[in-house]
């Protein structure tokens, strides 16, 4: 089958897409990342053309041999549809899991993501958090959460607390919470280790006055998971906008009784009293 008619292809750029249209992704803003399954890798064989290895500036033993979808650095999600065999590629990792090579894609040259290393340790923390269900990692730009970088606390619980009380369904959709990432330079490894050392327990990282990262089992899931917490986000800034303080809004015990009616478990860190 050619690439490009492959359904985790076509899913892979649908979202990119939808990405683009939400405003995520100004510019060469955000990247995406996929790790292919095994069978959908010998789908596509036929058209894979290894390249040079080059090495990813990470290790990432676990994730020895695996094959991604990966945007390319400096590409945009704009052209996503418009030029796919431009705009990312398909990479495959060596046996240990510190080089990688381009197979397909980026037919114009140019690399993977800038943000290779981060999407790499990211998947490989999900594949030992998930049980190797998680196999997409995204990154984005959205307007609201980052403008609420400059106004809360940058703590996990700040963020969490405030992004669950905007929309009542925050809490089951992200009932582990959310982790912050103070301001650090992006595409290096010291914010990779940072980020991934919050995907242990979070399925979203926060950058300070830069973006998010989401991670999840498929492409719906992950970007409905970055769209419910920008949507959350959104709320906070219009409720903020429209005065200083909440007249009202759902409470700890509230949040108590939704976690047992729902069966999700909400963390009592997030859970505080507020004075
Ligand atoms: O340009 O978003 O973080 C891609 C990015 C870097
Ligand atoms: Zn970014």
């Amino acid at each position: 089958m050619k690439v490009l008619d492959a359904e985790f292809v076509k899913g892979f750029m649908r979202m990119a897409d939808d990405g683009w249209r939400q405003g995520w992704h100004e510019r060469n803003g955000g990247n995406l990342s996929y790790r292919i399954k095994p069978e959908e890798v010998e789908s596509v064989r036929e058209e894979l053309i290894p390249g040079e290895w080059k090495p990813i500036g990470a290790s990432v033993p676990k994730l020895a041999g695996e094959y991604f979808l990966v945007t390319g650095s400096g590409k945009y999600f704009r052209n996503v549809t418009i030029k796919p065999e431009d705009s990312f590629c398909i990479i495959e990792l060596d046996g240990m899991g510190e080089n990688y090579r381009v197979c397909w894609g980026l037919v114009n040259g140019g690399r993977p993501t800038s943000e290779l290393p981060s999407h790499l340790m990211n998947h490989e923390v999900k594949l030992l958090a998930s049980n190797g269900k998680h196999r997409v990692i995204y990154h984005a730009h959205p307007a609201n959460i980052i403008a609420l970088t400059f106004v809360l606390p940058l703590t996990d619980e700040a963020f969490t607390r405030e992004l669950w009380e905007m929309a009542t369904e925050c809490p089951v959709v992200f009932p582990a919470g959310v982790g912050v990432v103070p301001w650090m330079v992006p595409g290096g490894r010291d914010i990779a280790v940072a980020t991934s050392e919050l995907m242990k327990q979070y399925d979203v990282a926060i950058w300070a006055h830069h973006g998010m990262f989401a991670s999840g089992e498929d492409f719906d899931l992950t970007f409905g998971l970055m769209h419910t917490v920008e949507k959350s986000a959104e709320i906070l800034v219009k409720v903020r906008s429209m005065s200083p303080t909440k007249l009202q809004t759902i409470t700890p015990d509230e949040f108590r009784r939704l976690a047992k009616d729902f069966g999700v478990d909400l963390p009592e860190k997030f859970l505080f009293e507020k004075d």
